[in-house]
């Protein structure tokens, strides 16, 4: 790929992939882009950045061909808990978007489409624990049924067109530079945030829910990863399992004490609760590690340690 367009580049993955796949690509090659009205400075300084709703196909069509686009990073999508308020705003952005991103780039003969799943493809069928590859997909969210169909219909593009379709179920995504956009794992960040800022944390999940979850820069690396793997040895492609930790809230809460000792949680689950409880609690990732190397680098203790260090900074300069 030589020049790189990003949709949803200012949400919680995108606002830090973007300037990774920056430093990779050049500044120069990576348009980042976004329906939001108030991306970062970072994103904004550090290479071209062009408004773009992923459901306007001319605009689309305007930034692909001013810039001579070859691949597209498709991260603009309505999460899980958001997609249950409105479940047609998530299907209509989630799959007309792709539908959008995958004609685009099959219509310019581009050299490659990364489009992300999750961990919320799996629903109440599949199995919990070390949940396989291939396995059940009946999800039970708008928000999964939308991954599920995206996974589908990327390995469609791949075989029908020869299109280069690379995507990954992401497990729950915990960093520090951009809050969640509304999904279920939000809980296992805000948490973070609240210790640093209050001390204490109400969570809208029982104590006992275990849920995936990965440190942002293992997201990035996996993404990157992936990205610039050989496409001729890979046999999945739209919907790889990675993994990289599983805790409850309780084991969170207590690697937190480590560092915060009086920290208290209290519990108010809601309607997120059926959400977190359709999840697998853990996941089986070999695919990934036998097709592409993956292999991530954080436990839980060394995500908690860092992530109260950068807080606990921002906390002190008045910043959250
Ligand atoms: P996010 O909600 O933080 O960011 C999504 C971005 O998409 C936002 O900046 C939003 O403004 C933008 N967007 C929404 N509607 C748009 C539209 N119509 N046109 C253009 N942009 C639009 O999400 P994220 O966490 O960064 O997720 C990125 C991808 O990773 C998504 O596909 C998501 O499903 C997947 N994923 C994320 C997680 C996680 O824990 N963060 C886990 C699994 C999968
Ligand atoms: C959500 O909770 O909706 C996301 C995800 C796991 O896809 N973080």
């Amino acid at each position: 790929m030589k020049r790189i367009l990003v949709i949803g580049s200012a949400g919680q993955i995108g606002s830090e992939l973007t300037l990774e796949i920056r430093k990779i690509w050049g500044n120069e090659n990576v348009i980042a882009s976004d329906v939001c009205s108030n991306p970062s400075q970072k994103l904004q300084e550090s290479g071209p950045y062009e408004s773009l709703n992923i459901l306007d196909r001319p605009r689309m069509e305007e930034i692909v061909r001013h810039y001579a686009i070859d691949g597209i990073v498709n991260l603009a999508a309505i999460l899980s808990a958001n997609g249950e308020k409105n479940p047609l705003k998530a299907w209509d952005v989630n799959m007309n978007g792709l539908i959008n991103v995958l004609e685009c780039a099959r219509e310019h003969k581009m050299s490659q489409v990364l489009t992300p799943s999750s961990i919320a493809a799996f629903g109440p069928g599949t199995p919990l624990n070390n949940t396989p590859q291939e396995t059940v997909l009946r999800p039970t969210t708008m928000y999964g049924v939308t991954k599920v169909a995206g996974e589908l219909l990327g390995n469609y593009y791949v075989q029908k067109f020869g299109l280069d379709v690379r995507g990954l179920r992401y497990p729950g995504i915990i960093s520090n530079e951009t809050l969640p956009g509304g999904g279920t794992t939000d809980y296992a960040v805000a948490i973070y945030y609240d210790a640093v800022k209050y001390g204490k944390y109400t969570c809208f999940v029982r104590e006992d829910t275990m849920l995936p979850m990965m440190y942002m820069p293992d997201c990035l690396k996996a993404t990157l990863d992936l990205m610039q793997a050989d496409f001729s040895k890979l046999k999945h492609h739209g919907d790889f399992n990675v993994a990289a930790m599983s805790f409850t809230v309780k084991e969170q809460a207590d690697s937190i004490r480590k560092y915060i000792p009086g920290f208290e949680v209290t519990y108010e689950p809601d309607y997120r609760q059926a959400i977190a409880d359709s999840w697998p609690r853990s996941i089986d990732d070999s695919a990934a590690r036998e097709e592409w190397g993956w292999k991530p680098a954080y436990d839980l203790d060394a995500m908690t340690q860092d992530m109260l260090k950068v807080l606990k900074a921002k906390h002190a300069k008045g910043l959250i």
